[in-house]
């Protein structure tokens, strides 16, 4: 089951530079900055009341957010939705039909199990998985 929505996931070209611009459009500082050494990327949170925004810079140059970067310009890159189990909102998903972008959940950002649905079964967004790991 799918509970909220857990944060959005904005792609940009520097870390430093967009989290001056968003700790000003927020009004708070970026809570963790973190790289997730297995999508080659810098993250950055941010959480105003229930909300949470990740701002992503790509670090490898063939990383899934400087490629998105290059065709599409910077802006929001996925959606990410939390779960209390993500191995059976998978099989869940798959079930139906949409196409998961690994068979196992990998380890993300912020101490979460993170697993990515391909934008094309979900009407051009990507979205993302995500369980809390306890
Ligand atoms: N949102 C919407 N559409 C996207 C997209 C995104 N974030 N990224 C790529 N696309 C589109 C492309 O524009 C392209 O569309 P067209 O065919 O209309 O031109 C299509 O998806 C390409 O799909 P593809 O050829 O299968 O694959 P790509 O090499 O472009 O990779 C994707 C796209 C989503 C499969 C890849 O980026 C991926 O595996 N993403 C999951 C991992 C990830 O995004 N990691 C970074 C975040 C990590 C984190 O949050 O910690």
């Amino acid at each position: 089951m799918i509970n909220k929505i857990e944060h959005i996931g904005i792609a940009v070209k520097s870390i430093e530079e967009a989290n001056f611009i968003y700790k000003n459009l927020l009004g708070v500082d970026s809570y963790k900055t973190e790289h997730v050494e297995s999508e080659n990327v810098l993250t950055s949170f941010f959480k105003v009341g229930e909300s949470k925004i990740e701002l992503l810079e790509g670090k490898s140059g063939d990383d899934a957010i400087t490629k998105f970067i290059e065709k599409k310009g910077e802006g929001i890159h996925h959606i990410a939705f939390d779960v209390d189990d993500i191995e059976a909102e998978m099989e869940n998903l798959k079930r139906q039909g949409f196409v998961l972008l690994s068979d196992k959940p990998k380890k993300g950002a912020d101490n979460k199990l993170i697993c990515f649905v391909h934008p094309k079964s979900t009407n051009g967004v990507l979205i993302e998985l995500c369980q809390e790991i306890r």
